[in-house]
């Protein structure tokens, strides 16, 4: 039976919606196909702008046909887990080349993906802006636990107990595994300096070649601006979430973390930033 939305457990000490845990061995055993292509990510790091622009990419910028459906039944959430039509069942059912979705810490990725080598981009955000957003889709996903006042917030996120768990360890532990394994890494302030720049680098991991003028068409069609318009990319119809209370495309930006942070705040992420990011050659620039 399904547990209602919002309750959590736990896998292997990651804090993980209790409907993912209760279909751990699923989900663990999923079957990945040598061509499949993982799109994974830390929540609100910039996962639906790098869909969108993957599927655009598969399309040739054809935007009709990235309007086919919305944006989580044309690549399903793999831990999505419902009644009907989870996200391992949307897949099973879906003919290949298949784009998938995950949020899954890189420890727990189902094994098929490293055994099959399939093509994986992970996207990441800087821990203010993203912990930022995570705080206003807890808000107002209530599939998701409440997130209690921004202060109280601050220390869940940071004590890791989050669903998905620790930014830090997520972030890292995608970052090792491209020594190893075909990930793309991406970063939200690359793309939003220079989202062609990015973009083209996702068309040649996809080992596509589109013309200057479809990537200019790609650019322009995943701007925030045309995607909080547009209805197959901004959950608009997700009835769990309560886009009055905030927006799934909510700003958009990047430094939006000036706006919640109090001094005493920022001086403790910073400390706790230095502290976690020391065992890793993965950076990020902190002043935005
Ligand atoms: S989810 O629920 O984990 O899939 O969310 P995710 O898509 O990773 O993150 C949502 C945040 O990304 C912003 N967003 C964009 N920013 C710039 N350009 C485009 N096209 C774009 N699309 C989505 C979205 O607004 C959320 O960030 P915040 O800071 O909350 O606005």
């Amino acid at each position: 039976a399904l547990i209602p939305p919002g309750e959590v457990s736990q896998v292997d000490g990651i804090v993980l919606e209790k409907n993912i845990c209760n279909s751990w061995d699923k989900i663990w055993n999923f079957e990945a196909k040598p061509d499949d292509l993982l799109i994974a990510s830390y929540p609100k790091a910039g996962t639906t702008w790098t869909q969108e622009i993957v599927d655009l990419i598969q399309n040739n910028g054809d935007i009709e046909k990235s309007k086919r459906a919305p944006i989580h039944l044309r690549q399903p959430f793999l831990e999505w887990v419902r009644t009907t039509n989870s996200g391992i069942d949307q897949a099973n059912a879906m003919p290949s080349p298949r784009t998938l979705k995950t949020h899954l810490p890189v420890q727990l990725l189902p094994p098929s993906f490293w055994e099959k080598n399939c093509k994986i981009i992970y996207v990441a955000r800087n821990v203010k802006d993203n912990m930022v957003s995570y705080y206003y889709f807890q808000k107002m996903n209530k599939g998701l636990p409440d997130p209690g006042s921004w202060d109280e917030y601050f220390e869940t996120f940071l004590s890791g107990k989050v669903v998905w768990g620790s930014w830090f360890d997520h972030v890292k532990g995608w970052w090792k595994k491209k020594e190893s394994h075909p990930i793309l890494y991406l970063f939200y302030e690359e793309m939003m300096k220079d989202p062609k720049r990015e973009i083209r680098k996702v068309m040649e991991f996809l080992g596509k070649n589109l013309k200057e003028e479809v990537l200019d068409k790609i650019v322009y069609n995943t701007s925030f601006d045309v995607m909080k318009r547009n209805p197959m990319t901004n959950y608009i119809n997700d009835v769990k979430m309560n886009h009055r209370l905030s927006p799934f495309m909510r700003k958009g930006v990047t430094g939006d973390w000036k706006n919640h942070f109090t001094e005493a705040q920022n001086k403790q992420l910073n400390e706790n930033y230095e502290k976690n990011m020391a065992d890793t050659s993965l950076s990020f620039c902190m002043e935005l």
